[in-house]
């Protein structure tokens, strides 16, 4: 089978060294795309909602597969499923590929609940998520907007009762997630056995972008935990993109800025 030109919709790259998006699930996206060994472009732009004509819900990711538009995350790995069998489920048998969607799930609801609030409502980190976000902003514009944007942002983790409780309840909770991730991930290989599937692209994703300056204390709270930690460098170097672009020069290459 031909794979169509893929292009990766995404927003604009990051200043933090080795990671490929501030957004997890473009993050994941990414990662997919690494481990299933797919060669992409990447279309970028400052804001999710300028990829609009290829998602209705103005969100990022979006795979454009030839000049069909796949949003969201969750199909874009179906979608790498079907254009490269074999490589994100590889080793899984049913019961096994249940359980990979079950941790996806677990990834893009509660740990990611958790990821927004680390970056939007943690005040201890707000001061360097905001320069981080903001910094191509006309100041006039900064002066408002990102405290607008942060208002509306905690409005969202009252209703999915993430912050409803306050901050300790938040971290309290957290950190027992990572102690039971901590607890469960595997001393060698990968989730669920031998191979990187996307459980662990999953997973990381929405751990993986915790562990710089801009959530520090996220980070220290990560790196407490060996096993999580030790398993997390593993799949990192199993899904980082390639370092030798292959000849067609259309390797992760990026493409003008949707605008
Ligand atoms: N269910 C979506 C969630 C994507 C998502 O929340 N993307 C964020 C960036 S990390 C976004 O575009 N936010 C803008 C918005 O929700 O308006 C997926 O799995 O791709």
């Amino acid at each position: 089978m031909t794979t169509p030109t893929l292009t990766l919709c995404v927003l604009a790259e990051p200043t933090i060294p080795g990671l490929d998006s501030l957004s997890p699930f473009c993050l994941k996206a990414h990662r997919a795309l690494h481990l299933a060994g797919l060669p992409y472009l990447v279309a970028r732009a400052d804001r999710p909602d300028a990829h609009r004509a290829h998602n209705p819900t103005g969100q990022v990711p979006v795979l454009l597969v030839g000049d069909r538009a796949v949003p969201d995350s969750t199909a874009i790995v179906h979608e790498l499923l079907r254009l490269a069998p074999g490589t994100l489920d590889r080793g899984l048998d049913d019961r096994a590929l249940a359980e990979a969607w079950l941790w996806e799930e677990l990834s893009d609801t509660a740990l990611n609940g958790f990821y927004v609030a680390a970056r939007w409502a943690d005040d201890d980190n707000w001061p360097a998520v905001r320069a981080a976000y903001f910094t191509a902003m006309p100041a006039p514009v900064r002066a408002v907007v990102p405290a607008l944007l942060r208002r509306r942002q905690m409005q969202t983790l009252h209703a999915r009762d993430v912050w409803r409780a306050g901050a300790e309840v938040c971290w309290r909770r957290y950190r027992d997630l990572l102690d039971r991730l901590d607890a469960r991930a595997p001393r060698e290989g990968f989730w669920l056995g031998p191979h990187a599937t996307f459980a662990d692209v999953s997973l990381f994703a929405q751990l993986h972008g915790l562990r710089n300056g801009l959530t520090a204390k996220q980070r220290d709270w990560i790196a407490a935990r060996p096993n999580l930690t030790a398993w997390l460098d593993r799949v990192d170097r199993a899904t980082r993109a390639p370092h030798a672009a292959p000849t067609n020069g259309r390797h992760h290459a990026d493409v003008a800025t949707a605008r």
